[in-house]
């Protein structure tokens, strides 16, 4: 099932919303991951607005899918997502990092609402999505789990492990999601730590692999479609995408990954992302 034209219109218009109050909120609480976060806006829209079976009203039904988002760093993003889906009012943004907030710096499923699974530390999320995906299939349910996972946390040995695990155990209804933006804290990926052919890696590990553009609504839908169809073994979805994507001092760098935004910086970011508003 292809996503329709509208529904594509909208969900970009979304993430056009999405990257300016993640900015904006950024700027305000001087603090966060602008990169991480504005590289991951399609691929989380696209799962909380396309793929995945989630709504706020059944928030406990036991056979809606997962989303466990393992480069917990890009929270605000998620945050800025959840809040759209009505698990709580957006304007409870304001309050991101502060002390007794149920924002933090990183995702935490026993206070934030629509949070599945707590993750800061990388590398544990496609585990723990693994555990959630077998114990789903136990219960009998076909529900769906979908990790999303930095580029650089792929560095984490618990992430291989875990990718063998899945294969072993036929996890079809997994999906790991890599937000591909070949750079993470330090520099590029390259620079850091190479990891070689993706693609070439995970197959090797047992998983059918799916490239897309990592901005393109369509073409991560398409690909969420397409891992949907997996039988028997788990899936992985290498979105292509620019870190920093849609600022275009931080397009691409290292130094945006966590670093508070100054007022010129600010006046910049939010010029250059209501200039696409009008534009589109
Ligand atoms: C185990 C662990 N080591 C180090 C960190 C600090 N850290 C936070 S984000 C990050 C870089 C992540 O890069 P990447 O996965 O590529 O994320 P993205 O580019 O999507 O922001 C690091 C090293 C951490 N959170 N957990
Ligand atoms: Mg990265």
């Amino acid at each position: 099932m292809a996503i329709s034209i509208e529904k594509r219109r909208e969900l970009e218009g979304l993430c056009r919303t999405f990257r300016r109050d993640v900015i904006r909120v950024l700027h305000e609480r001087q603090t966060g991951h602008p990169g991480g976060s504005l590289s991951v806006c399609e691929i989380l829209t696209a799962l909380y607005f396309y793929a995945a079976n989630i709504e706020a009203n059944r928030a406990e039904d036991p056979n809606r899918d997962r989303i466990v988002l393992s480069k917990g760093h890009a929270a605000p993003m998620l945050y800025r997502i959840l809040a759209e889906k009505g698990f709580f009012d957006p304007a409870e943004m304001h309050s991101l990092r502060t002390i007794d907030s149920r924002l933090q710096g990183h995702p935490c499923s026993h206070s934030t609402p629509g949070v599945d699974m707590t993750s800061g530390p990388l590398g544990i999320g496609l585990s723990a999505a693994l555990g959630m995906a077998l114990g789903l299939r136990c219960d009998g349910s076909d529900a769906r789990v979908y990790a999303v996972l930095g580029d650089g946390e792929l560095n984490e040995g618990t992430i291989w492990e875990a990718c063998m695990s899945a294969a072993k155990f036929g996890a079809d209804h997994l999906t790991a999601i890599v937000d591909w933006n070949g750079v993470q804290l330090d520099g590029t990926t390259e620079q850091v730590m190479p990891m070689g052919n993706l693609s070439a890696k995970f197959s090797a590990f047992g998983w059918r692999c799916i490239e897309c553009d990592g901005h393109d609504i369509a073409s991560l839908c398409g690909a969420l479609d397409e891992s949907r169809q997996s039988k028997g073994i788990p899936s992985v979805i290498l979105a292509r995408t620019v870190k920093g994507k849609g600022v275009s001092f931080m397009e691409g760098k290292n130094s945006w990954h966590g670093k508070p935004i100054g007022e010129e910086e600010f006046k910049q970011a939010m010029q250059e992302l209501e200039a696409k508003a009008v534009c589109q």
